[in-house]
């Protein structure tokens, strides 16, 4: 699975203006010579970043678009009016493809850059242009340039916000289904995940988005279980949930869970365990009060940070964890990292 939201559209800048063929023509002046204006050039086809998109959703409604034509030239020398640009706005971090060449045009990587994929055709010349010594009243004019049409894919590679980490079996596909529309396997057996899946996940008046990769057990770096290979795409997050499952079936205690897990994610890579990083002890509804409390004091015990505590199939404690990683995304407390691209 390709975490990339890709869109085809086809854009057309506009035509320019043809030139004016034109004499003057005033009381007293006989023979007045050429006046005729050039024509407008035709609107470009300019892409704008806005920080405020986080998808290419709205361009599947419509692909085709076109920026306006030049206007001719008039009498007196008068250029025609430019044709309208056309501006498509587009999240920060798209990638501009002319999709019959296969070329990368651009990319736009911060709010309101703006680039022109195609320029309008230039404006044809007006017949004043054409006066020679031997010929003092030209009717030559020229036709404006046609406008240009590509045909252009558009990508955005959708970063993960918030980063889920678990032992198989934690509970993290549950949890991504019941905050997002992310469908991922769900099934009481290890390994039920096998691709990350991403969830768009609503909070507040936007949106974050979490990325569900496969378990991690202790040897991953030694390519036990799926291995490391999946924790590339939690390097960008800004976010951790590290869930640890209460269920009576675990048989390690929850803060050795927790250990083994880190020290996999620092084998992996040391800048990962300094990711602010949030507990979520899960399946809080299997679990017994005495030994959630447990749960608890062991993670305090281990230098661990407070819990949240959730059951996702019941829906409890869910909303606020996602309010809490909301209130932290956007204040921006935490930093996007750098980092290879997930
Ligand atoms: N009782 C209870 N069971 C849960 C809860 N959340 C998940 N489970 C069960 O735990 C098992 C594992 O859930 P998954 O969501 O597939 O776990 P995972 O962490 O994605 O597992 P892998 O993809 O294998 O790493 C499933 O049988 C779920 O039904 C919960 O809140 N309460
Ligand atoms: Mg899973």
């Amino acid at each position: 699975m390709r975490f990339v939201d890709e869109v085809e559209i086809e854009v057309t800048s506009g035509r320019g203006g043809k030139g004016a063929s034109s004499m003057r023509r005033e009381k007293y002046v006989p023979m007045g010579g050429p006046d005729g204006g050039d024509g407008g050039r035709g609107g470009h086809i300019v892409f704008i970043a806005d920080e405020g998109l986080g998808t290419l959703m709205d361009l599947r409604t419509r692909t085709q678009w076109r920026a306006g034509d030049g206007e001719g030239g008039s009498k007196r020398l008068m250029t025609g009016a430019q044709g309208a640009d056309l501006e498509i706005r587009v999240p920060v971090g798209t990638v501009v493809r002319d999709a019959e060449h296969d070329v990368v045009l651009f990319e736009l990587t911060a709010h309101g850059d703006a680039r022109i994929a195609a320029e309008g055709g230039k404006g044809g010349l007006g017949n004043t242009h054409f006066k020679t010594s031997t010929n003092r009243a030209p009717r030559t004019t020229t036709p404006g340039e046609a406008g240009k049409t590509l045909r252009l894919a558009l990508e955005l590679r959708l970063m993960a916000d918030v980063g889920l980490l678990g032992y198989p079996n934690a509970g993290k596909s549950t949890l991504i289904s019941v905050i997002s529309a992310a469908r991922p396997r769900i099934a009481d057996y290890p390994f039920t995940t096998l691709v990350p899946n991403l969830g768009v996940v609503a909070a507040g008046d936007g949106a974050f988005v979490v990325a569900d990769i496969p378990g991690l057990i202790e040897g991953a770096a030694e390519g036990k279980g799926l291995g490391h290979q999946f924790l590339r795409h939690v390097q960008r997050t800004r976010l951790l949930w590290h869930v640890l499952s209460l269920a009576p079936t675990e048989e390690e205690p929850v803060a050795v869970r927790w250990q083994k897990l880190r020290h996999e994610l620092a084998r992996y890579d040391e800048e990962l365990t300094q990711r602010p990083e949030i507990l979520v002890l899960s399946q809080a509804d299997a679990a017994e009060p005495e030994d959630l409390e447990r749960a608890k004091a062991e993670l305090r015990e281990a230098g661990a940070g407070e819990p949240f505590v959730i059951s996702a199939v019941a829906g409890d404690g869910v909303d606020p964890l996602v309010r809490h990683a909301w209130t932290l995304l956007r204040a921006e407390t935490v930093d996007a990292p750098a980092g290879p691209a997930a």
